[in-house]
C-alpha cells in the first residue's frame, strides 16, 4: 500500500490505471432469460446477432414444444379407448394440411440457416485492416504475440492465479488472433463476444471479432477469455483478460510494452533472407520457385491439377512438408523441408509474405483481404 502510494507521489505514470488490478466487467444485465443464458448484454454488433438468433430458436422451440405436447396430450385425452365404442378409421391423406406443415416448419429452418450462416460468415471473415495478433495456447495459459512483436506486460491476480494475462486491445477495432496450440485441443473463447474457436498442434485457425466501443466516462472495460477445451489439470485456470482501451492508450501501451523486439513482419523477412531467398523473390520476377509477391490469398494451381488457396495453413505446411502439395510449373525443382523453423518463425513468414500482398494489390473497398477468413481450413504452399 504505502510502496504504491510513494510511487504515485514520486513519478506519476499514466499508465498506471491500465495496470489496474481492478476488473471492469460489463456489468449484469437483461431480464431473467438473458441473465440465465448470456449474463451480460453482447458486446458487439455480432454478438448481438448471437443473441437474437439464439433467442429465436429457443421461443421457436418453445412454442412448439408445447404446441405439439398440448394437442398430444389432448388427443390423447379425447380419444382414449373407452369400453363399447369402436376405434374410428383414421384419414388417410389430407393434402392441403400435410403441404402446410411441411412448408411452414422447412420456411422456419431455412430462416434460422441463413441468420446463422451469416452470423457464421461475419466471425470468421476479418477484415484488410483488422489488427492481427498470433495467440499460442498451452498447458495451460495464452502467448500472445502483438504485430510488432509485443508481449502483454500486465498482469493481475485473479481467482488462483497470481498473474493473469491482460491482453490490451483498441476499442471499436477489427481483431484476427491467428491461432495454434503447443500440445493438445484448447479454444479461445470469450463470452463477452459470444464466439469461440479451436486451436490445433500443426494447424492454424483464426477467431474474428470488433471490440466495442467504450462509452465517454469509461477509461477500459474487461473481458474474460477462458479455454472452453478441457484440456487437462488446469483448465479451469486457463484464463485472461482482455482490456478494451482508447486507440491512444493502446498505442501508448503498446510502446510501453515494446522491447525492442521484432515486429512478426521483420521476423518473417529476417527468415526470409536467411532461408528462403535463395528460391524465392518477393518482387515479382521468376525464381527457382513461385514468387512471393502478391501471392497471398491468391488460388493456385497444383502439379496434380487441383486449385489451392495461399492462405496461413497452406504456406506452413509447405514450409514443414514441402511435396504435400507442389505448385505446378516447378518441376524438378524439390524445396527442402524446413522443420527447423520455429512456429513463431513460420507465423513470421506468414505476416512477411501477407504484407507483400497487401503492398501489391489494394483490397477493393467493401471486399475482404485476401485470403482472410480462410485460416480455418487445412491447406498448405510452397513456402
Ligand atoms: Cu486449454
Amino acid at each position: 500500500m504505502m510502496q504504491d502510494a510513494a510511487v504515485a507521489v514520486d513519478a506519476p505514470d499514466p499508465l498506471a490505471v491500465f495496470k489496474s488490478h481492478e476488473l471492469r466487467l460489463v456489468p449484469e444485465s437483461g431480464g431473467l432469460l438473458e441473465k440465465l443464458f448470456f449474463r451480460a448484454a453482447g458486446q458487439n454488433e455480432q454478438a448481438v446477432m448471437t443473441d437474437g438468433l439464439f433467442l429465436l430458436i429457443f421461443w421457436f422451440s418453445v412454442f412448439f414444444f408445447v404446441l405439439l405436447m398440448g394437442l398430444m396430450v389432448y388427443w390423447v385425452i379425447k380419444y382414449r379407448r373407452r369400453p363399447g365404442v369402436p376405434a374410428p378409421l383414421s384419414a388417410p391423406h389430407n393434402g392441403p394440411l400435410e403441404i402446410f406443415w411441411t412448408v411452414v416448419p422447412s420456411s422456419a429452418l431455412l430462416v434460422i440457416f441463413l441468420a446463422g450462416f451469416w452470423g457464421y460468415m461475419s466471425k470468421v471473415v476479418a477484415p484488410a485492416d483488422a489488427l492481427r495478433l498470433n495467440v499460442t495456447g498451452f498447458k495451460w495459459d495464452w502467448e500472445v504475440v502483438y504485430p510488432g512483436g509485443e508481449k502483454p506486460a500486465y498482469t493481475m491476480p485473479l481467482g488462483t492465479k497470481d498473474a493473469v494475462k491482460i491482453i490490451v486491445l483498441p476499442e471499436n477495432s477489427p481483431v484476427q488472433l491467428l491461432l495454434k496450440s503447443n500440445d493438445v485441443i484448447h479454444a479461445f473463447w470469450v463470452p463477452d463476444y459470444r464466439t469461440k474457436m479451436d486451436l490445433y498442434p500443426n494447424r492454424l485457425t483464426t477467431y474474428t471479432f470488433h471490440t466495442e466501443k467504450l462509452a465517454d466516462d469509461e477509461v477500459y472495460r474487461d473481458h474474460w477469455v477462458f479455454c472452453a477445451e478441457y484440456c487437462g489439470q488446469s483448465h479451469s485456470e486457463m484464463y485472461a483478460i482482455i482490456r478494451v482501451v482508447r486507440q491512444n492508450d493502446y498505442e501508448a501501451i503498446l510502446a510501453d510494452w515494446n522491447t525492442g523486439s521484432l515486429s512478426c513482419e521483420e521476423l518473417g523477412e529476417l527468415v526470409y533472407r536467411t532461408n528462403c531467398v535463395s528460391c524465392h523473390t518477393v518482387d515479382g520476377s521468376p525464381g527457382i520457385g513461385p514468387t512471393w509477391l502478391g501471392s497471398f490469398g491468391t488460388m493456385r494451381a497444383l502439379e496434380n491439377g487441383q486449385q489451392v488457396l495461399m492462405d496461413e495453413n497452406y504456406i506452413r505446411e509447405s514450409i514443414l512438408y514441402p511435396e504435400a502439395k507442389r505448385v505446378a510449373g516447378f518441376a524438378g525443382q524439390n524445396m527442402t523441408a524446413f522443420l527447423g523453423l520455429s512456429e513463431d518463425e513460420i507465423a513470421g513468414v506468414i505476416c512477411y509474405i501477407r504484407s507483400l500482398s497487401e503492398q501489391g494489390q489494394d483490397t477493393p473497398e467493401g471486399e475482404e483481404a485476401p485470403g482472410d477468413g480462410a485460416g480455418t481450413k487445412g491447406d498448405s504452399a510452397d513456402g
